[in-house]
């Protein structure tokens, strides 16, 4: 190996490093409800208000399966606890959900009443996020 072909090869390493550290660092985990988790009686508009979400993060609800789940909605289902139609449904108890797209996303407890309680969730993503230095988007 020449000293050059060396060098190539040492500073796409370090490229390679710093973009899958860059890319680790912008998808953050989000604890839903911080320590109340995802429960009755809990607003979650208070508690997405003042949070920055990005294309990458992480939701994480912590709930007691046998009592909750999470049904990923439309904005019609979101704002009338409509369960005839969803995307997604998470029933696990400790629900990991990747947002991969800037937009609204909502999510609803489809138990009966939950919903109806407050136990309704939306996440705003305004912004794609992260441009490398160079201009090159990271994440989209
Ligand atoms: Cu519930």
């Amino acid at each position: 190996m020449t000293m050059f072909h060396r060098q190539r090869w040492l500073s796409s390493l370090i490229m390679f490093l710093l973009s899958s550290f860059m890319l680790k660092s912008d998808g953050s985990n989000r604890i839903v409800g911080d320590s109340s988790g995802w429960e009755l009686y809990t607003n979650y508009t208070n508690w997405t208000q003042g949070r920055e979400f990005h294309v990458g993060d992480v939701l994480v609800l912590n709930y007691n399966r046998d009592q909750h789940n999470v049904m990923q909605v439309n904005s019609t289902a979101y704002v009338d606890c409509g369960r005839d139609n969803y995307i997604s449904l998470f029933n696990k108890g400790n629900d990991s959900i990747v947002i991969s797209e800037v937009g609204e996303h909502w999510f609803i407890c489809a138990v009966d009443g939950h919903c109806e309680n407050g136990q309704k969730l939306l996440i705003k993503i305004l912004v794609a996020c992260c441009y490398s230095t160079k201009g090159t988007l990271i994440n989209s």
